[in-house]
């Protein structure tokens, strides 16, 4: 493998050491997202993946639903949260992370080519000076192969773009959090058609992760449920992507997918919490400065998307 960072996620999760994490996976589906609490049974040491702040447009009104799920959660295991962790900056669903900070303590995190999204949305929402462009409302950027632990669990992150431009995957102990890179096999693959997304980029990505070892766990993001399937999953492996992912699965070439994916893009409606998604997550998951009268503000660009 002439991939260093990606070796080193196949040695991690190959050796025993490395450790088997518990995997706790709450299913939002107002959002159809799936958010993971992960802890060292070891230590009880934690990290929350890809929260959910409930968001009724309509109303302009947050809840607490979906991130009070997961409290419960580490408060019944007697967990200790040393990280929220963000695959990237989503454009369906508003982070939960700054409430569960506040809540758990740990540290909020994303991919450092965070910066990127913000200059684009920072434009988009006409943002003002207040605004850092330069991840600075995040506690860590991750770069691909930085390695940390959550307890005694080894963490090696892979940049994986596509999607995005600042896609991560988490790949902890043995198990891979994708994030938007693949979907479960009959659904397929994530959208490239966002602000710094490019179909081709994401094939290189989704293919790395399937270079990893066969056996290896992969959790998505999202299940949005296939008309021929009954129930949410968001486990699967390495093996049966190859195998069996309507998009990528063993065999397709580059070109064929991006073919695939760039017609299918145009025929996908606009996420429908895009606008409030972008303009929080872009701020780490906070909202934007109160005005004079203390009250926080979500902007609608017209005709701009
Ligand atoms: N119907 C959902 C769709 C959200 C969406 O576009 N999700 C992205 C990931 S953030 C995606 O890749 N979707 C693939 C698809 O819809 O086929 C919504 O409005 O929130
Ligand atoms: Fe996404």
């Amino acid at each position: 493998m002439t991939d260093p960072a990606l070796a080193h996620a196949a040695t991690q999760i190959t050796a025993a050491q490395a450790g088997v994490p518990v995997i706790a996976a709450f299913f939002d589906e107002p959002t159809f997202t799936v958010t993971y609490v992960v802890h060292d049974p070891a230590t009880l040491r934690a990290a929350v993946i890809d929260s959910v702040l409930t968001f009724d447009s309509a109303s302009g009104r947050t809840s607490h639903e979906a991130a009070d799920r997961v409290i419960a959660h580490v408060q019944e295991a007697g967990l200790h949260v040393d990280w929220h962790l963000e695959t990237h900056a989503h454009a369906d669903h508003l982070s939960a992370a700054p409430y569960l900070q506040q809540k758990l303590g740990g540290k909020i995190a994303i991919g450092a080519h965070i910066c990127t999204v913000q200059e684009t949305f920072g434009k988009l929402f006409n943002a003002g000076s207040d605004f850092q462009r330069d991840g600075s409302d995040f506690d860590q950027l991750w770069k691909d192969g930085d390695t940390f632990l959550i307890g005694e669990l080894s963490v090696t992150v892979l940049h994986v773009p596509g999607h995005t431009p600042a896609c991560v995957a988490y790949v902890i102990g043995d198990a891979v959090f994708v994030g938007d890179t693949m979907f479960m096999p009959d659904y397929g693959t994530a959208r490239a058609d966002f602000p710094g997304g490019d179909a081709r980029t994401l094939f290189r990505s989704l293919r790395r992760l399937l270079e990893l070892p066969p056996q290896t766990r992969l959790f998505m993001c999202h299940d949005y449920l296939p008309e021929d399937r009954g129930h949410y999953v968001w486990e699967t492996t390495v093996a049966e992507q190859r195998r069996a992912n309507i998009h990528a699965h063993d065999g397709i070439t580059e070109d064929e997918f991006v073919a695939m994916r760039e017609s299918r893009d145009r025929t996908l409606p606009v996420p429908r919490l895009i606008l409030p998604s972008v303009q929080v997550n872009m701020r780490a998951g906070h909202l934007p400065p109160p005005e004079g009268n203390g009250v926080s503000y979500l902007k609608l660009p017209v005709n701009q998307l």
